[in-house]
């Protein structure tokens, strides 16, 4: 197996994450988004999404999508983990608190990234007033976040999931790209973050 990643960013990190908390190691190929190696013919047959990460089979076929080649990945390595929940009520709201994070946090935090900073202007038409907007609501989803982390351990209860993995990752991109002060406001928030940011498979 082969993960054609760009290790920094945080739809592969969530694959490497993973990875880590299930106990197992691909080898890795980097792929130079900036360069716009992931939009050649070649990588877009590779990966249906034509993003980073894909994962390589060893009989030639590919996984995009990070979510799904997590799943991919807790089928094929016996692991403890349990990370998208046991069957029934668990997994239901491991996916529902995923999703939500997912959707209303981490896809709104990269549409705000990629049209205020332009960065994939190559490629892509940039509007930063839909950045903008995209970034308020954002960092107006921090509020529920905050809300359920008064109320519960991890996101999706008492056990770590994938969804505290993607949720990681938005607060990161919140505090990295747009600089905002979780410490300062979202004190649920930060207590969870730094609990997450401790474990040696968050690093
Ligand atoms: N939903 C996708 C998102 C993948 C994604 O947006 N990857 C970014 C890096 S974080 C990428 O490859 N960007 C290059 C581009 O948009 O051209 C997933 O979870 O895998």
């Amino acid at each position: 197996m082969k993960l054609y990643e760009s290790a920094a960013t945080p739809s592969c990190r969530r694959v490497s994450i993973f990875l880590k908390l299930i106990g197992a190691e691909v080898e890795r190929v980097q792929v130079d988004l900036k360069g716009g190696e992931n939009i050649t013919p070649e990588f877009q047959n590779k990966s249906a999404s034509g993003t980073v990460p894909a994962l390589e089979l060893d009989d030639g076929t590919y996984i995009s999508e990070s979510v799904a080649i997590c799943r991919y990945l807790d089928h094929i390595v016996p692991n403890q983990a349990n990370l998208f929940g046991a069957p029934g009520l668990q997994s239901a709201q491991v996916e529902m608190w995923h999703r939500i994070v997912e959707f209303q946090g981490l896809i709104a935090g990269f549409q705000a990234f990629r049209n205020i900073t332009g960065f994939y202007s190559d490629r892509e038409n940039c509007v930063s007033e839909w950045g903008e907007e995209s970034k308020g609501r954002a960092v107006a989803f921090l509020t529920k976040l905050d809300n359920r982390l008064a109320h519960s351990t991890y996101l999706a209860g008492d056990e770590l999931s994938v969804a505290d993995i993607t949720g990681f990752l938005f607060i990161n991109l919140m505090k990295g790209a747009f600089k905002v002060d979780i410490d300062e406001q979202y004190s649920h928030i930060q207590v969870w973050h730094n609990k997450l940011g401790a474990m040696p498979e968050f690093q």
